[in-house]
């Protein structure tokens, strides 16, 4: 007998995966893909904008995953959706010079955006996303046309809130209203060492609201929940959104969810099995069934809404092509034309007088003289 094709059963997929690629390196940590599945089964089928065949479409979703000790959850998540990252690189995890490191990293598998890891460090990459997206959509949109027009979403967990980086850039996510930032809190109440209210006590909620975020909540494991947090989030311009989640670490796991057991290390094989047949899962490792592949295949409607933006830029491109050209040369990383030239006689100039001043003025005459030249620099200095 087949178990029917719902909606648990779909983000099962990515806890057999995780909890599989873990088992076979023999290290990794399989409790936050695990807890955070339902999630991400959610944001990734429903909401995610993107598009598998070319990562790097320019209106697609940002997704970060900035507890990137959980790196199985979004490798299994680019592997499902049908990024170029196949079942043999997910038997990879963790080896050296494979696509899947234990740590997501930027140029290794496609759809990864940015290196995390470093707990917080995500978060603080995912504020800047969407700033830049802020700052682009600023620049570009016409009353008439957006051509920038995206979401950033990311999870995190207990550490990256513990980190003062993200306590440093949720503030000022805050304070520059990034509407389209928002961020899952894995509210499992686990970390490394065990149970969180030992060393992590602080009230996320009134701490995020303070800095001018909109906090929402939902079970973790509730899709429908989820979906309608999701929902309010995308809805509330004018704020960056915090849901909290409450969730299991590990869920699925019978003897070690809920528990730290689950954050650093293998289940063991013998827990493997009871936890299949938790779940009700029957395929070997590594064998995902037909109908669940075809669940999380997101190519088609992803090649839909690229080529649905295509025709937005190109009906841009003939009515602003200034703009459409600048844009291009943004999103396509290349310097303007004069930038050398000008920033050479720039450098010749200040040569050329011979000065001797602090450093901080020599930084602020930089950026003074290289704002102009180059638009697309966002900077700040004490
Ligand atoms: C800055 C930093 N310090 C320490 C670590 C090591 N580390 C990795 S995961 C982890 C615990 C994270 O706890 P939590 O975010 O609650 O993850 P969960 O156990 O819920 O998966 C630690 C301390 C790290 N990755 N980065
Ligand atoms: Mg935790």
């Amino acid at each position: 007998m087949t178990t029917p094709l719902n909606e648990r059963r779909i983000a099962n997929a990515i806890r057999v995966l995780a909890m599989d690629a873990v088992q076979k390196a023999n290290s990794g940590h399989p409790g936050a893909p695990m807890g955070m599945a339902d999630i991400a089964d959610v944001v990734w089928r429903e909401f995610l904008n993107h598009n598998p065949s070319n990562p790097q479409w320019a209106n697609r979703d940002r997704f970060v995953l900035s507890n990137g000790h959980g790196s199985m959850l979004q490798y299994a998540l680019l592997h499902l959706t049908g990024y170029d990252l196949s079942i043999e690189d997910i038997k990879q995890f963790r080896q050296l010079h494979s696509k899947t490191p234990g740590h997501p990293e930027l140029g290794y598998a496609p759809g990864i955006e940015t290196t995390t890891g470093p707990l917080g460090q995500g978060v603080a990459n995912a504020v800047g996303f969407a700033l830049a997206e802020k700052t682009l959509a600023a620049q570009f949109n016409k009353e008439d046309i957006q051509v920038v027009d995206h979401f950033t979403y990311c999870f995190l967990g207990d550490g990256c809130l513990m980190e003062g980086i993200s306590h440093e850039a949720c503030s000022l996510a805050g304070t520059l209203g990034l509407g389209k930032l928002v961020v899952y809190y894995d509210d499992n109440g686990i970390s490394i060492d065990g149970e969180v209210e030992g060393w992590f006590s602080d009230d996320t909620e009134e701490r995020f609201k303070a800095y001018g975020w909109q906090v929402l909540r939902a079970d973790g494991h509730d899709a429908d929940a989820i979906r309608a947090a999701t929902a309010a989030a995308r809805a509330e311009s004018s704020k960056p959104t915090l849901i909290i989640c409450k969730t299991i670490i590990g869920l699925g796991s019978p003897n070690k969810q809920g528990k730290e057991d689950c954050h650093g290390a293998p289940l063991g094989n013998d827990e493997i099995t009871l936890t299949r047949e938790a779940l009700g899962w029957k395929e070997e490792p590594f064998v995902i069934p037909a109908d669940v592949y075809t669940a999380w295949d997101a190519k088609a409607k992803g090649s839909a809404s690229e080529a649905a933006w295509n025709d937005i830029f190109a009906t841009y491109a003939a009515k602003y092509p200034t703009e459409a050209a600048e844009l291009k040369r943004r999103v396509n990383g290349d310097l303007p034309a004069e930038f050398l030239a000008q920033a050479d006689a720039y450098i010749a100039e200040v040569n050329a007088k011979g000065e001797t001043i602090a450093t901080r003025k020599a930084s602020q005459n930089a950026i003074q003289a290289f704002a102009p030249l180059l638009p697309e620099i966002l900077g700040g200095s004490a």
